[in-house]
């Protein structure tokens, strides 16, 4: 893209906030650092990333660790990173090394933010972790068309009685971003969620395979409704998007790296045993997935954290290929 198209771009999506917004007015509404902000106006490939999962998703220091490992391989393979969260109210597109720390160290003690939560954590001047709902939102309102996660929300296990969709499926169906994610958790129900994702009318696609995968594990026993092979291949299907204005998400799921699949049964069987123990425990709503990942943790012995790590990591080094590949088709 050229430095014009992406500066029409930055400006038609502030107008599309208030079209009576100032550029004074709209930056006090979201920050972009400066490195962001450079690399947007001048049609540089860049990746968003999610920050529920530093501060919810892992344990301290792995979480920071993770997260400093997560951007030097989005730069590294050419792009980026802009890592999304809510700082003393005001949302942040791109966080310093500072800021990092700061929201690893706050833990679970940052607001876990999805959409509905986005206007209370920004009235109250809190700090909000950006779930994939609340993440995508931000990155699209800056045009940031790509967004690297380790697992997508999902229909949760008996969803049918409780409700309990998560609104990262929603946002999907009304977003236009690419999220690239090792594809939804047994801890939920996948064909359900595959189901509801088309209801959404998102596109879903495998990446070199057929088979939807389901986050620790390659398979899921799920058909994913269509297969990407390439950067490329992904690259086009986010630039048609695009330009047919579906408006839509697109959820890439890229299997976890064979070598740290392995551990992936003993991994679907402590998930087992920590659904039975939410379930006694009653434990529900948006505290169940945090608290899925942390006892699955601790029963596996730190294998689901490792395979975790890995994968977020193959996604960030996938999310950045596609961001190049689509920088070059829009040029
Ligand atoms: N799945 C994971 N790790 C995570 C999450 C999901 O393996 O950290 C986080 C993501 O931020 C996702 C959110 O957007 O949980 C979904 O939460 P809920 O099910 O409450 O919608
Ligand atoms: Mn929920």
């Amino acid at each position: 893209m050229t430095t014009s198209s992406a500066m029409s771009r930055l400006s038609h999506l502030q107008g599309h906030l208030s079209p009576t917004d100032s550029n004074s007015k709209i930056g006090r509404l979201v920050k972009l650092s400066p490195e962001v902000s450079r690399a947007l106006s001048s049609g540089q490939p860049v990746v968003a990333v999610e920050s529920t999962i530093i501060s919810h998703g892992m344990p301290y220091p792995q979480n920071l660790e993770t997260a400093r490992e997560v951007e030097a391989i989005v730069r590294k393979n050419g792009a980026v990173p802009a890592t999304i969260a809510i700082l003393d109210g005001i949302p942040c597109i791109g966080l310093s090394i500072e800021e990092l720390e700061r929201l690893a160290t706050l833990g679970s003690k940052a607001r876990k933010t999805a959409r509905r939560d986005i206007v209370h954590v920004v009235t109250t001047r809190g700090n909000g972790a950006t779930t994939v709902s609340a993440t995508m939102y931000f990155a699209s309102m800056v045009g940031i068309s790509v967004f690297v996660t380790g697992g997508t929300g999902g229909v949760h296990r008996h969803g049918e009685h409780t409700m309990d969709i998560s609104s990262d499926l929603t946002e999907l169906g009304r977003t236009p971003v690419a999220v690239i994610s090792a594809g939804v958790k047994s801890i939920l129900d996948i064909p359900r969620t595959l189901e509801y994702l088309e209801t959404q009318g998102v596109c879903v696609a495998a990446y070199k395979t057929d088979e939807f995968p389901a986050f620790f594990t390659e398979t899921s026993g799920c058909k994913a409704p269509c297969r990407v092979d390439t950067p490329e291949d992904c690259a086009r299907l986010i630039d048609v998007n695009t330009k047919l204005k579906l408006g839509t998400g697109i959820l890439i799921a890229v299997p976890i790296p064979k070598e740290h699949s392995a551990s992936g049964n003993l991994i679907e069987s402590a998930i087992q045993i920590a659904i039975t123990e939410a379930r006694e425990k009653k434990i529900t709503g948006n505290a169940e997935t945090p608290f899925l990942l942390a006892r699955v943790n601790e029963i596996t012995g730190g294998a689901s954290l490792a395979a975790n790590i890995a994968l977020v990591k193959n996604n960030a080094l996938h999310g950045a290929k596609i961001a190049v590949a689509l920088a070059q088709l829009r040029e």
